[in-house]
């Protein structure tokens, strides 16, 4: 099987910009009416992102920051109650409708769609998040065009560990060079690459910009649109100054080459 037959698509930085003022902040909530006194710069969130998985995040953050801690004989319940709070915060965020999909996304997805492409998301977030963010940007009825939601727990090793996308290409019957994969972060890419798949990053914010996309086909600082053309920051685009569906046809038919 040589040709294109489906998109893969991480959540966090590459549908929508959700790191800095969404899940930051819901942790923030979330640590606030625990009546604990953390609070998650900017900054402290830049290291924690090293940290895919909010549950994880929180561990790390403990066992390496010290804070104040409530005392209590299991730890893990407590991360997980913490952590189920932070995201009733994130979805009541996002369905506020305080965090939009990323310029181009509906058009990609929407095009796909039309020329019966498979459509796949491969996420480090929890489920109820991405249910949450494509009701608010799309409607409900766009959980339904995805083959496969594989997302936060579903696989024991989150990324950068390839597993979240070889679940996904499990469950849509398809081999890697059958995909293309849209990541954001140097984590996101190299699951996908790991799992052997092409992978476009389209890098949104300051916390991703500098990541190390070595192992990216293409590297754009967004989808962009006809009217708002996207920066390119590595690899080719062939005069086009957005990403549609004949450009994705063309870098994976390259990427297909160099196999
Ligand atoms: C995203 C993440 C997520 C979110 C938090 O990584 O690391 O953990 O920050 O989501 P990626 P949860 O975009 O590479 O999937 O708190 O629901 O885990
Ligand atoms: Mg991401």
């Amino acid at each position: 099987m040589r040709e294109l037959r489906a998109l893969l698509f991480d959540v966090d930085g590459t549908l929508a910009d959700t790191e800095r003022d969404g899940h930051r902040v819901a942790f923030n909530q979330a640590f606030d009416e625990a009546g604990l006194d953390w609070n998650w710069s900017v900054e402290v969130y830049g290291e924690l992102l090293t940290v895919t998985g909010g549950k994880e995040r929180i561990r790390y953050f403990i066992e390496n920051h010290h804070p104040s801690l409530p005392s209590q004989n299991d730890l893990e319940g407590f991360i997980a109650g913490l952590h189920q709070r932070k995201t009733y915060f994130y979805t009541n965020a996002l369905k506020q409708g305080l965090i939009p999909l990323r310029p181009g996304v509906l058009r990609l997805l929407q095009e796909a769609r039309k020329a019966g492409l498979a459509l796949g998301i491969s996420t480090t977030t929890t489920p109820e998040n991405v249910a949450a963010l494509l009701e608010a940007g799309i409607g409900p009825e766009a959980l339904g065009w995805f083959g496969v939601i594989a997302a936060g727990d579903v696989v024991p090793a989150k990324k950068p560990a390839p597993d979240i996308y070889t679940y996904a290409m499990d469950r849509l019957g398809l081999p890697p060079r059958a995909c293309v994969a849209f990541e954001d972060s140097g984590h996101g890419v190299r699951s996908a690459a790991d799992a052997g798949i092409a992978t476009v990053v389209v890098t949104v914010n300051g916390y991703t910009r500098e990541q190390d996309f070595s192992k990216a086909t293409l590297v754009v600082d967004g989808f962009g649109e006809p009217d708002a053309p996207c920066a390119l920051l590595a690899g080719r685009m062939n005069g086009s100054g957005y990403v549609d569906l004949s450009l994705v046809h063309g870098l994976h038919a390259a990427a297909r080459e160099d196999v």
